[in-house]
């Protein structure tokens, strides 16, 4: 087939092989972290649920209709008011994490509603204006370095308070006069977060879907070069921007945009033929769904510990890292369940972290008894484990 003419296409190949990937490729297991001002309510407010099925908790800001509390949108957007989580210990959770084995973190700058969790000079509304004040992303930076794990950044783009941003395509002169200020915010607070925390290794973009963001091809192409240029190994995935033609992830010519598909959200590959040999992580939360802290998981079907373990060993066996989600309350603590699946998993991990670290696919075909996982082809030294998704088993090694 052809190729198409691409202006704006991918600024990377398809498989880096400076240190920095080779770190990425060999992690396995990560840890996801949300939190922001939609821990406080936990998904209800005064006793009523805003579940509405299973809406993500995080989303909570959108609550409407009937159940909604009367002038719900100023209630969230005040909450900032309010954070001041007394139990937050960024070295816990640090040592939590490494506990359970992860590798990497990726931990919520700014989500949706806009609150930065670290002192912005860009928007007034970061945490020194909370009655917490301190540089909650510093803390949380410091702290996985500290125990050995890497930090990326989660960062959403799109703001749903900011009065400079827009969904749709800028038209009016004073619609894209507005847009470039949030575009030139958006790349003033990146440029900050690189400037503060020089030790992370990558974003992990969201909130780039809208015709603005999408519109905006040749500043966000500039962008990817000016982050990396500032960066340098930085790793960014296919969530961050699209090409001339409105293709996100995958430029017209099928190129991954980016340094790995970022769309395994809550989900996996059936097939590894489906990665067509790009990098991948999976993103995946206990509940259904609900990236936030929720404080009610009744009714809802949470996965367990095994689920888990399962997910884990599809998602390296295919060569993907696996990144599991937890929500802290409103004071800085997890939730009761997820201490008790970070301490299961980390037993597991214990015992097998040989099949899940710095592992390869292996083309074999597939057995019902678990995944196959192999290290040192290169070296000639060739193992191939089997995990078995039971937790009282451990995989079992074969050698050739
Ligand atoms: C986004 C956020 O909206 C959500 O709050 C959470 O942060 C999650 C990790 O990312 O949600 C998405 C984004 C993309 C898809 C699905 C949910 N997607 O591509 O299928």
């Amino acid at each position: 087939t052809e190729k198409k003419e691409v202006k704006y296409g991918t600024l990377t190949p398809k498989h880096r092989t400076d240190p920095a990937m080779e770190k990425f490729r060999d992690y396995g297991l990560g840890q996801f972290i949300h939190w922001g001002l939609y821990a406080i309510p936990g998904n209800e407010w005064e006793g009523v649920s805003a579940r509405k099925g299973a809406a993500a908790s995080e989303w909570i800001r959108t609550w409407s209709g009937e159940t909604a509390p009367k002038g719900w949108k100023k209630t969230y957007d005040n909450l900032y008011k309010k954070f001041d989580p007394k139990d937050f210990d960024a070295n816990a959770w640090a040592k939590q994490a490494k506990d359970m084995g992860a590798k990497y973190m990726i931990f919520t700058t700014k989500q949706h509603d806009g609150f930065a969790l670290w002192p912005t000079k860009y928007s007034d509304y970061n945490i020194t204006k909370s009655p917490y004040k301190k540089d909650i992303v510093k803390e949380v930076v410091d702290a996985y370095t500290a125990q050995g794990i890497d930090v990326y950044l989660y960062f959403s783009v799109l703001e749903w308070n900011n009065p400079d941003y827009l969904t749709k395509e800028p038209q009016t002169e004073e619609e894209k006069k507005k847009y470039n200020k949030f575009l030139q915010y958006t790349k003033n607070q990146l440029m900050e977060l690189l400037d503060l925390y020089p030790e992370i290794k990558g974003f992990w973009f969201d909130g780039t879907w809208d015709q603005s963001w999408v519109k905006a091809y040749d500043f966000t192409y500039n962008l990817e070069k000016e982050l990396r240029a500032k960066h340098p190994g930085l790793i960014i995935g296919s969530r961050f921007r699209n090409d001339e033609f409105g293709k996100r992830h995958f430029d017209s010519n099928g190129e991954i945009l980016g340094d790995y598909e970022q769309g395994w959200e809550r989900k996996l590959p059936q097939e590894y033929e489906w990665l067509d040999g790009n990098d991948w992580d999976a993103v995946m939360t206990i509940p259904p769904n609900g990236w936030g802290y929720m404080k009610d998981w009744s009714g809802l079907y949470t996965k367990t510990t095994d689920d888990l373990l399962d997910m884990l060993m599809q998602t390296v066996s295919m060569n993907g890292n696996f990144v599991l989600n937890f929500g802290p309350d409103g004071n800085g603590l997890m939730h009761p369940e997820e201490d008790i699946i970070a301490k299961e998993l980390g037993d597991w991990m214990k015992v097998n972290a040989e099949a899940v670290y710095g592992v390869r696919h292996v083309d074999l075909p597939k057995t019902k008894l678990g995944y196959y996982t192999q290290k040192d082809k290169n070296l000639g030294l060739y193992h191939i484990y089997i995990s078995v998704n039971i937790r009282s088993n451990q995989f079992l090694r074969v050698c050739g």
